[in-house]
């Protein structure tokens, strides 16, 4: 009779440690997403590259050169586009300025920490300001941005103004 019910308990542990084991092995295979996803939400965006706030350049490059790919983007994400919407403008700036502290840990990357080093120091300010590309920076290399032509063209009005204003007042 014991040994009866000693088998019938061995039977019932085993049912359970089958079960736990399918429940396991289908969290694991649900839970599966592209290996840029990070909060398993199954895109991949700023949020999962927020997640690795201080944990390196490399890990950093690493995420947006797989979720780049994984966006169907050509190139990788630029390291200052704190919102990955592909370019690197005055809102990219403006989160860098908002969050700039050099002596700073746990600034994340859409803080503008680009280089994953946990501050927001010069570095990656001097990075944002290398790659400044307001109107997108896949394919736009060569391309004279807005911003300085306009410099350009206020230079230009500015300078003959100057020189009309000396023609009238001194000659
Ligand atoms: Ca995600
Ligand atoms: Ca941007
Ligand atoms: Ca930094």
């Amino acid at each position: 009779m014991s040994s009866l019910k000693k088998t019938g308990a061995a039977k019932l542990t085993l049912v359970w440690v089958v079960v736990a084991l399918f429940l396991v092995n289908f969290t694991i295979a649900g839970s599966k997403g592209p290996a840029c996803d990070l909060n398993g939400d199954s895109s991949c965006d700023v949020a999962d590259i927020d997640t690795l706030a201080g944990g390196g350049a490399s890990a950093i490059n690493d995420w947006l050169a797989g979720a780049a790919t994984e966006n169907s983007h050509a190139s990788p994400y630029l390291a200052s586009d704190t919102d990955l919407d592909r370019d690197v403008d005055l809102s990219d700036y403006n989160a860098l300025a908002g969050s700039f502290d050099p002596t700073g840990s746990g600034a994340a990357f859409s803080d503008g920490d680009g280089d994953g080093d946990g501050d927001v120091d010069l570095s990656d300010y001097n990075t944002l300001a290398g790659g400044f590309a307001p109107t997108g920076y896949a394919g736009a290399a060569g391309v004279p941005e807005p911003s300085s032509m306009v410099l350009c063209m206020l230079g230009l009005v500015f300078g003959s103004g100057i020189a009309f204003c000396r023609k009238r007042l001194w000659s």
